[in-house]
């Protein structure tokens, strides 16, 4: 079966991308698993398997694309980000949107029906009940990234119901990886802090001490991503977009685990316009649906996710 899938990757020049790339390779094999992006990608993917240069708000390339290689499947993971969206509003929601309409549009023209595309914790906001946040509750998000993940879901579940498309998703907290760096996120600092705690063994958090953030290490969002893709439909009770939660800290919670490793590391706190995108957000998340329907179970704590990153970063410097 897996002989018959090709698959078409949007943004695999990403933070998430760059990752689940290499991981569908493994499954499907390099040639079948077909990395796009409008920026260059890592020298892994790119001497792994196929790479294109591919603007996911052209429609017309992207469908031709779709068709000329036989995509059964697309992962769209275009986006901008929550801190960087809050800069360029209407551009952050055309780029947004538009990314996900023309790859709806492809999956109900073509045959690449079965489509994955990336929601997050943003779809919350101060009127959701903030810990343990319900599949289905209040959303009532207060950014514009939130406004366009909701929006998306709606989207998703209404391209499924109506054209068939089997549209698959989950809401990402924030993801924690040493490979390539987000950019523009609200959870960024999680990411950022062990840069700075090998090179300097200093941080400023743009973010307040105690603010505590649903997030997740990168090889659980991948290995659960692909999860729910390779899930019998039949068992998706969810048809617009999964909670999937993994560890909920604080950046003192996150300063402590690292101090404990390098022991001079010191932190500072110089809130920016961030920590109101982040007040707005859960602290943690109930996944129960995400468990029942496809089995999403993670397997990094804070300890665990906290040594992988340091030896990753600290190799990173070495290389
Ligand atoms: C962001 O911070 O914008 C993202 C997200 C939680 O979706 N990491």
């Amino acid at each position: 079966m897996n002989k018959e899938e090709k698959i078409l990757v949007i943004g695999s020049s990403g933070q998430i991308g760059s990752e689940l790339v290499m991981a569908l390779r493994k499954i499907y094999g390099n040639n079948d698993v077909f990395a796009t992006d409008i920026k260059q990608p890592t020298s892994e993917i790119k001497k792994s398997g196929p790479f294109q240069i591919l603007d996911v708000l052209d429609f017309n390339n992207l469908l031709h694309f779709v068709v000329r290689y036989k995509i059964t499947q697309i992962y769209n993971l275009a986006a901008v980000l929550s801190g960087n969206a809050e800069k360029i509003p209407l551009q952050a929601w055309d780029i947004n949107m538009k990314a996900l309409m023309n790859t709806l549009e492809v999956a109900r023209q073509s045959e690449a029906k079965k489509l994955f595309w990336p929601s997050s914790i943003a779809v919350f906001g101060p009127t959701t009940p903030k810990y343990n946040t319900p599949q289905l509750t209040i959303m009532e998000p207060t950014t514009v990234y939130g406004i366009s993940k909701v929006a998306g879901e709606r989207w998703g579940e209404y391209y499924s119901r109506r054209y068939g498309v089997d549209f698959r998703s989950v809401r990402y907290p924030g993801l924690i990886s040493y490979k390539t760096e987000p950019g523009g996120g609200t959870t960024d600092y999680a990411v950022e802090i062990f840069y700075e705690a090998v090179k300097k063994k200093k941080y400023e958090s743009f973010l307040d001490k105690d603010t505590e953030l649903p997030m997740m290490f990168m090889d659980d969002a991948i290995n659960n991503t692909i999860k729910l893709m390779r899930s019998d439909k039949e068992k998706l009770t969810i048809k617009s977009s999964y909670n999937i939660a993994g560890i909920s800290f604080t950046p003192e919670q996150l300063a402590a685990a690292i101090k404990k490793r390098i022991p001079e590391f010191e932190i500072n706190y110089k809130p920016d316009f961030r920590q109101k995108i982040a007040e707005s957000w859960p602290a943690s998340i109930d996944d129960s649906y995400a468990r029942k329907d496809w089995g999403h179970s993670i397997e990094y704590d804070l300890e665990k996710m906290v040594d992988v990153m340091l030896e990753n970063v600290r190799k990173k410097f070495d290389e």
